[in-house]
């Protein structure tokens, strides 16, 4: 018989099945191991606790049990510092800024654009070509280290491996001189709990 001490609340995460943001957190749950459980949520038909919980009524919204975070930065921030193994953000102040710097960039100019109502054709365009170039410019850098900020692999990873698990979907293709940048991206996806996060949406989408 389960005694108290022995009852284990599980997070749950209010999930999208294709939704780039929650695919982050996925990765995230799966690369600390962690137990939980998945709500997929519709979005054309939300439950009613999700405006409850999250006042932006959207995915991903996490609750950890008197906690509900949403916004994926902000879970992924929260999930590194609840559980801090395998570390996923440096310790130092200033590899912390860069990382925080990255992942807004990241937002801004790619993940807003592809993936937020309100931008025009012309935009998502120059976000699309700013991502082909800089993806092959990043070739250089990965010829020397395995991942973003190093040898490590780190939130900046997780925060952008679902955007690039979408280049297909997106119809942006990398050059070929893009080579290490390639081997990158086969190095993120063939990670067990890279592997392990996909919904039967994303397994779809390659
Ligand atoms: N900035 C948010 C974006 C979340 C987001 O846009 N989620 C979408 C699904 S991918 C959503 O819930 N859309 C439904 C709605 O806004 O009503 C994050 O990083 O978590």
């Amino acid at each position: 018989m389960a005694t108290p001490s022995s009852k284990k609340t599980l997070m749950t995460l209010y999930s999208g099945n294709d939704c780039v943001f929650a695919h982050r957190v996925r990765f995230v749950l799966e690369e600390k191991a962690m137990e939980y459980q998945t709500i997929d949520v519709d979005l054309a038909n939300k439950p009613e606790d999700l405006a409850e919980l999250n006042p932006y009524n959207q995915v991903p919204t996490l609750v950890d049990r008197d906690l509900a975070i949403h916004e994926s930065v902000l879970i992924m921030e929260y999930l590194d510092e609840r559980f801090p193994h395998p570390p996923l953000i440096p310790v130092d102040p200033i590899s912390r800024a860069k990382v925080r710097l990255g992942l807004l960039r990241f937002d801004r100019d790619w993940f807003a654009p592809l993936f937020q109502p309100g931008y025009s054709a012309e935009q998502v365009k120059t976000a699309k070509e700013q991502i082909r170039s800089t993806l092959a410019g990043l070739s250089s850098i990965f010829s020397q280290q395995r991942y973003l900020f190093g040898d490590e692999l780190s939130v900046l990873d997780c925060a952008i491996a679902p955007l690039l698990w979408r280049l297909p979907v997106l119809e942006i293709s990398l050059p070929a001189a893009a080579r290490a940048t390639q081997g990158y991206m086969d190095r993120v996806f063939n990670l067990e709990s890279f592997k392990r996060c996909l919904t039967p949406a994303e397994k779809a989408m390659r």
